[in-house]
């Protein structure tokens, strides 16, 4: 019997990252939208697992259903690792993801490319109905470029040049993106380590 494995997210763009990234998994793939609505759990962790995991937690238990989520964000070396798990939110609540590219650029426009060292890190959760969970982290370096360049991907991608690259991942077609990014490489994991569970 295929097993039924929820995407606990309410972001579309990793909805649509998730899909590209979990393809050819033997497990039947759905996401919140084609569920009845149910609030967003408050993500009072202090760290990118303990949210992944408290979202995964949630999910699972409000659909009795296994479920995957993540927690993610960039964390800027100049401004001591921030935003990090504050990074959907970084210039207020309700804010656009161009509202935050412009407070992060605004905050490094006296840094030279060298003080420009960022990466981003996803923890990628997993949740079964049992209540057993298993939890891995993927990060990606690079630098946070002088302007915004390109239109793919979504979040902070036009401001994110991966270390080895010349351009953005807003640059990258998502194939290239997921082949080097921190959700690539966190879900990549935790579907290997799912395929040896089912
Ligand atoms: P859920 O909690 O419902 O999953 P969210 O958008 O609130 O959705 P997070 O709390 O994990 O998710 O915040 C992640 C933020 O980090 C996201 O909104 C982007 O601003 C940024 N981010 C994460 N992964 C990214 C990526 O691959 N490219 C660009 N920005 C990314």
């Amino acid at each position: 019997m295929v097993e039924k494995l929820l995407m606990g997210t309410s972001n579309r763009d990793k909805v649509r990252e998730l899909r590209e990234i979990l393809a050819g998994l033997p497990w039947e793939i759905c996401s919140l939208a084609d569920l009845a609505p149910v609030p967003e759990p408050e993500e009072a962790g202090a760290t990118f697992e303990e949210n992944a995991l408290l979202k995964a937690r949630y999910y699972a238990s409000h659909f009795s259903m296994a479920c995957v989520a993540d927690d993610s964000g960039l964390e800027v070396d100049a401004l001591g690792g921030a935003p990090g798990v504050r990074s959907a939110r970084y210039a207020g609540e309700g804010c656009s993801y161009s509202d935050n590219n412009e407070k992060l650029l605004d905050a490094l426009a006296e840094m030279s490319w060298p003080e420009r060292l960022a990466r981003f890190v996803c923890c990628a959760a997993f949740a079964a109905q049992d209540g057993s969970t298993h939890v891995v982290r993927g990060t990606v370096e690079g630098r946070i470029a002088a302007e915004s360049f390109g239109e793919n991907g979504f979040g902070y991608d036009p401001v994110f040049v991966p270390s080895g690259h010349e351009c953005t991942f807003a640059e990258m077609s998502a194939r290239e993106k997921h082949a080097i990014s921190h959700r690539g490489r966190a879900f990549r994991e935790l579907r290997a380590w799912l395929e040896t569970r089912s």
